[in-house]
């Protein structure tokens, strides 16, 4: 007989207890409302218009009430389509408040973008701006295309374009009329799509449990590692509708009763200009952001002396740009937090945020939140490795995904039956416990810490007639890290004549902009493995030795 050994790395912060019962929004909420209601909660950047923790909690009653009576009820749901916005937050946790689930997109998608997780969500409204109305509306027939009105209702949050709600239908609503639910901590809350390791985007199922253990890892305990105050102004400029900011952000400042200052988009000049105004104390930031205010001349014409923490996170941040932000704003903490979505989502977290901080090094993902396990496991043999090994790093926990919406399959291929979620990114545990991410054992592209998913790229790309194969890897690139670029099969019939220029075009008028191609080689076939899967790492390979 054998025996394996796992070594399993744990936070250097004991655990806790986490909640396993409540709902999301008591959760987040009654700590502020008990002991300081009136304290801001949300800060509108573009309008300075603040909105205690009372208020939100009001609105949000009020929500949950005119969200049942347009007839949502527990199960059910619901699409926002923002930029990030206070009613963002008024509606997630109305949402959550009877039991609904609130599936996040990205405002910017194209109508068959917005439509294919509309029509895999069920989602059965649709809370948007009026810009975006008339890209809902001007889609083809066809039944992937539910009509405006008569399928489904749309809600905007500024005047209603024809056949649309205002958004004080709901928002007005008499929170008295809130129904009686019961929510289990197991119900869904939040439905945000993701591609995880392969495929086409998919919903991650994540309950009231998962968030609340994600954000108790964060926040919570006696030393927690996160340690935000109430005093603090935390930063929201990256967009509510990816999880990143849902989580790290919004849900950890409603917890311990930061105040969010919201930014709708993200322009440098702003930016700056509302840290000093509100004396933001903390930021989460991408690296292209990073990348900004450590290169940016503009950032030295500002006063940035209050901030003391930002927080990285959802792509590689390179060693010099942190360090050149750090000569910048020297008096902060500057870490890494790293996540995926279906992780639920932190898996780890730069302990010099911790209230007792530990020593860090930079480069570093931080250390595995606690109430969690990780391991590092070879990505042949599956067998556990131990410190300073790179291998495909895996995470158990409460806080992880219950699984993917309707997709068994890739459930079971992503979360293993001992409970383990298998992340695809490569990386190792050093002496001190610290994670660094080197690579990226699955497909998926990301674009200033956006997914790309090459598998979507790839079936567009093949319904064209004049293209008989293809395949799309990333690119590496100084501003967005990754770029996705094609390789491209003409189709020997009629594709003689199609250009680099063509295949551009076909693809930017499908997506949004982070998801078009870069550049497109033409080749004479895809190098594929007996089973058929395209040997990505080879096409990877051809990149870098041109
Ligand atoms: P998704 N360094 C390197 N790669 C990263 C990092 C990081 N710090 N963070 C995320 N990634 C990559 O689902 C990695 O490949 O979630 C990971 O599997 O859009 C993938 O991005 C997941 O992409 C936080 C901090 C959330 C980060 C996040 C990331 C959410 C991105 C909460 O506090």
């Amino acid at each position: 007989t054998t025996t394996t050994t796992t070594h399993v790395f744990k936070s250097k912060l004991p655990d806790i207890p986490i909640s396993d019962h409540l709902p999301l929004h008591t959760y987040c909420l009654h700590h502020a409302l008990a002991h300081f209601p009136d304290r801001p909660c949300l800060i509108v950047g573009s309008t300075g218009l603040t909105y205690t923790f009372s208020q939100t909690h009001l609105i949000a009653q009020k929500i949950a009430a005119g969200l049942s009576s347009l007839g949502i009820k527990k199960g059910d749901v619901i699409m926002t389509l923002l930029q990030n916005c206070a009613e963002f937050v008024f509606a997630f946790l109305g949402a959550s408040m009877i039991g609904a689930v609130t599936t996040t997109a990205n405002p910017f998608y194209t109508a068959a973008e917005i439509f294919k997780q509309f029509n895999a969500s069920k989602a059965k409204l649709i809370i948007t701006q009026s810009q975006y109305v008339d890209k809902l509306r001007d889609v083809p027939a066809g039944e992937q295309y539910p009509k405006l009105g008569e399928d489904y209702t749309v809600i905007t949050v500024d005047d209603p374009p024809e056949k649309c709600l205002h958004f004080s239908v709901i928002s007005e609503a008499n929170e008295k009329e809130l129904p009686e639910v019961v929510i289990d901590a197991e119900d869904p809350v939040a439905l945000p799509f993701s591609s995880g390791t392969t495929g086409l985007p998919k919903g991650v199922i994540l309950t009231h449990k998962s968030l609340i253990t994600s954000v108790a890892q964060q926040v919570d305990g006696e030393n927690p590692n996160l340690y935000l105050k109430e005093e603090d102004v935390f930063l929201c400029v990256l967009p509510m509708f990816h999880i990143f900011s849902l989580n790290s952000v919004l849900l950890t400042s409603l917890r311990v009763g930061a105040a969010v200052l919201i930014m709708h988009k993200f322009e440098i000049g702003a930016l700056l200009e509302l840290i000093q105004r509100h004396r933001v104390s903390v930021a989460a930031v991408v690296p292209p952001l990073v990348l900004a205010l450590a290169k940016n001349p503009m950032v030295d014409k500002f006063d940035l002396s209050s901030i003391r923490m930002v927080l990285s996170g959802a792509a590689p941040l390179g060693k010099e740009l942190e360090e050149a932000l750090r000569s910048r704003i020297p008096q902060a903490i500057l870490g890494q937090g790293y996540g995926m979505t279906e992780a639920g989502p932190v898996l780890s977290m730069c302990l010099g945020f911790a209230k007792q901080p530990f020593p860090t090094k930079s480069g570093s993902c931080g250390c595995v939140v606690r109430n969690a396990e990780l391991k590092v496991i070879d990505p042949q043999t599956g067998s556990s490795l131990g410190y300073n090994q790179p291998g495909e790093i895996c995470i158990r926990g409460s806080q992880i995904m219950k699984g993917y919406l309707n997709d068994a399959e890739a459930t079971a291929r992503t979360v293993d039956v001992e409970g383990w979620l298998h992340t695809g990114d490569i990386g190792y545990v050093d002496d001190d416990d610290e994670i660094f991410i080197v690579d990226r054992v699955k497909e998926i592209i990301k674009f200033k810490g956006f997914q790309v998913p090459p598998a979507e790229l790839e079936s567009l790309l093949v319904s064209h007639t004049s293209i008989a194969d293809a395949a799309v890897v990333p690119q590496k690139d100084e501003v967005a890290g990754e770029v996705p670029v094609a390789f491209v099969v003409r189709s020997t019939t009629n594709g003689f004549e199609l250009t680099e220029e063509a295949v551009k075009e076909f693809i930017s008028k499908q997506v949004v902009f982070y998801k078009r191609l870069h550049k497109i080689y033409f080749v004479h076939a895809i190098p594929k493995s007996p089973s058929g899967k395209i040997l990505r790492k080879d096409l990877r390979a051809r990149l870098d030795a041109a």
